[in-house]
């Protein structure tokens, strides 16, 4: 036998139901599987007595209800012997709970894929979001980039002189957060000849989302050109 709830109802409901004419005692009892007691919902060790009357009784077992995404996750309820304890013989003296996920954990991107920010300016603010739920503790990993394949024919910003490098760094979104701003620090590149009056790009990527569940979106990638400080057509919010 198989129920299935979802995790935010809170409790699931399984029917006992009695064959014989007189009274019956029996323990219920719930049995971990891959959902696991008091995380997952709370155990249940009851002996419970059906009256000669009773045809069925209502056995109600709490589900836990928590804001992290994962996968879903059953345990078991079986029926004992009153005086042994142990598991009543046939099919139906145990059944299956399925605890179904309602969580959803959302997708990490940049909010804009291209920006522009002038020399001058010392810090690029980059802004990521989570989109599609915010469920759960989530995070990912961003890293800089001047590689050539990343750039395509954009000229590459030289690392520690144009920006300062970003390697491995978690980015963590707690429950409900659904916006982040990084840092790039633009150091200050006066003395270097030649290199004010030209345009240079690097780039931010995204990897590494976690835990499970989390994506990536499409915008997973942002290029950013550092134009020269008399560039009037740039300028950052
Ligand atoms: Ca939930
Ligand atoms: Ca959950």
């Amino acid at each position: 036998m198989q129920y299935s709830v979802v995790e935010s109802a809170g409790k699931v409901t399984v029917t006992l139901e009695k064959k014989l004419p007189e009274d019956v005692s029996v323990f219920v009892r719930t049995v971990e599987d891959t959902a696991k007691e008091i995380e997952d919902y709370q155990p249940k060790f009851e002996l419970i007595t059906l009256k000669a009357h009773e045809q069925k009784r209502d056995v109600e077992i709490e589900i836990v209800d928590d804001c992290q995404y994962e996968p879903d996750k059953d345990f078991k309820i079986e029926l004992l012997d009153e005086n042994t304890k142990e598991r009543l013989t046939g099919d139906d003296t145990v059944c299956t709970v399925t605890i179904l996920d309602e969580d959803r954990p959302g997708i990490i991107g940049f909010k804009e894929r291209f920006m522009t920010v002038r020399r001058k300016d010392e810090v690029a603010y980059v802004h990521l979001e989570r989109t599609d739920g915010a469920d759960g503790d989530i995070s990912c990993v961003i890293n800089t980039v001047n590689k050539h394949e990343a750039l395509g024919d954009k000229e590459a910003a030289v690392e520690g002189a144009d920006f300062e490098v970003i390697k491995e760094r978690k980015i963590d979104f707690k429950h409900n957060v659904t916006e982040n701003r990084i840092e790039v620090i633009l150091p200050d590149c006066e003395t270097r000849e030649g290199e004010e009056d030209k345009i240079v790009s690097f780039a931010i990527c995204i990897s590494e989302p976690k835990p499970d569940g989390v994506r990536l979106s499409k915008k997973n990638l942002c290029f950013i050109d550092i134009v020269p400080n008399d560039d009037r057509s740039a300028a950052q919010e």
